[in-house]
């Protein structure tokens, strides 16, 4: 059964207004709300377990040390990775793709080719040139067309025995589109020995992720998008690729012995986890996981998808609006911009004035904006707590918009 308001009460921060309005929070691509489940056992973190982790052999620190690796097994699950020692804490997907792109360094020559994609976000292309620049490798970008739909045919071009890495997102921030990654991960299997990484942030907090089913080397995504504390975040690697690669940090926890003469290196997942973790922030991760499970990750996307078919008819039937994507398949997003109104962040204010959070601007995807000539977007992305009174409220804002800025 899914009981909307029910899902609503568990978020006290949907309580609060805005602007003198009735709070209606729908900057979910940027950071989601988290329910107080979670922050509920953030609270218990600090109140009843506070200790650093694989290093005491005190109470707190096994009890804390126990709670932490429960998480990565829960994650484990949630990703269905095949090892838990697969699951990497990180700060978030920024930081998963960074740390990816450093330790593939010495698997890259002069001349060798990193393949990734027109839709991805600044995380997913900037880590990439940096690594061009230090290896003189160079970066291929599958073109979109004026759907934003990625043209497959320059990947068939591009792959070869050249490409050493392959890394596209499976759900585009800026416009909500689904990418085919599939069969872009079957591509590339068939036609070169590249490294495939996926950014999973925008998908996540939507999909059944199966990491072995989709046979991709890499899967990152940040924990704060989908329910949990921001600066959580997972990479999960596949085993023996992360077993043969060298460190990211160098530090505590990381090491098996160390001496001035030399250091050698712990096992999975420690060898990258250097320093202390963020440990009340991943055992929240768990708990966020336990609230998208108890929901039911198929309610979540059913009803994500309902509200993006009812926010692209209701916002259709208004003239003058242009939706980016409009005929991709997508989800959680719809990003648009009025006609004559050059300034998306212009409409961004008049919605908050509403009590109507939306995210202006170009979301971290310059490349896609200049692709469609534009400054920016108004993005409205959705979460399991939005409804379709919401949507209505938002479809009111944008006439308001229209009819102020025209
Ligand atoms: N996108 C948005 O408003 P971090 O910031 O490390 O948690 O995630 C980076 C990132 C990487 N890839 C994709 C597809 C993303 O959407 C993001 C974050 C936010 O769209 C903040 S810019």
């Amino acid at each position: 059964m899914f009981d909307i308001q029910e899902i609503r009460s568990q978020f006290s921060i949907l309580d609060r207004e805005v602007n003198g309005k009735p709070l209606v929070y729908l900057d979910n691509a940027a950071t989601s709300q988290k329910p107080n489940s979670v922050l509920e056992v953030c609270h218990a973190y600090y109140t009843e377990l506070n200790a650093n982790v694989h290093r005491g052999i005190h109470t707190l620190s096994q009890l804390a040390t126990e709670e932490m690796e429960l998480s990565r097994r829960k994650i484990q699950k949630f990703i269905n990775a095949e090892h838990d020692f697969e699951v990497i804490f990180t700060k978030g997907t920024t930081e998963g793709l960074n740390l990816i792109a450093y330790i593939l360094t010495q698997k890259l020559q002069k001349d060798d080719e990193i393949i990734i994609s027109y839709l991805e976000h600044h995380s997913n292309i900037v880590p990439w040139q940096m690594l061009c620049e230090r290896t003189g490798a160079k970066l291929r970008v599958i073109p979109i067309d004026e759907n934003g739909i990625l043209q497959l045919d320059y990947l068939d071009q591009f792959l070869s025995e050249k490409t050493k890495i392959v890394s596209v997102n499976q759900v585009s921030n800026a416009l909500g589109i689904v990418n085919p990654i599939e069969e872009i991960i079957a591509k590339t299997r068939k036609n070169s020995d590249a490294y495939i990484v996926i950014d999973g942030a925008q998908s996540a907090p939507h999909f059944n992720i199966d990491v072995q089913k989709l046979d991709c080397d890499f899967f990152v995504f940040s924990g704060h998008k989908m329910y949990a504390p921001m600066g959580t975040g997972i990479l999960y690697g596949k085993r023996e690729i992360l077993e043969a690669l060298p460190p990211f940090h160098g530090g505590g926890e990381m090491i098996a012995t160390c001496s001035f003469e030399g250091t050698t290196y712990a096992g999975l997942p420690f060898k990258y986890e250097a320093g202390t973790p963020n440990v009340g922030g991943n055992i929240a991760l768990g708990a966020a996981v336990d609230f998208m499970e108890k929901v039911g990750r198929e309610n979540i996307q059913n009803h994500e998808n309902a509200l993006l078919e009812y926010a692209q008819r209701h916002l259709l039937e208004l003239e003058g609006i242009k939706i980016y994507g409009e005929k991709a398949k997508r989800t959680g997003v719809v990003s648009f911009n009025l006609e004559g109104v050059g300034i998306s962040s212009d409409v961004g204010m008049i919605l908050d004035k509403m009590g109507i959070a939306v995210r202006t601007g170009h979301h971290c995807t310059q490349p896609i904006m200049n692709f469609f000539n534009i400054a920016g977007t108004v993005r409205a992305s959705f979460a399991v707590y939005n409804t379709f009174e919401e949507i209505d409220i938002l479809v009111e804002g944008v006439k308001k918009a229209q009819r102020m800025l025209s």
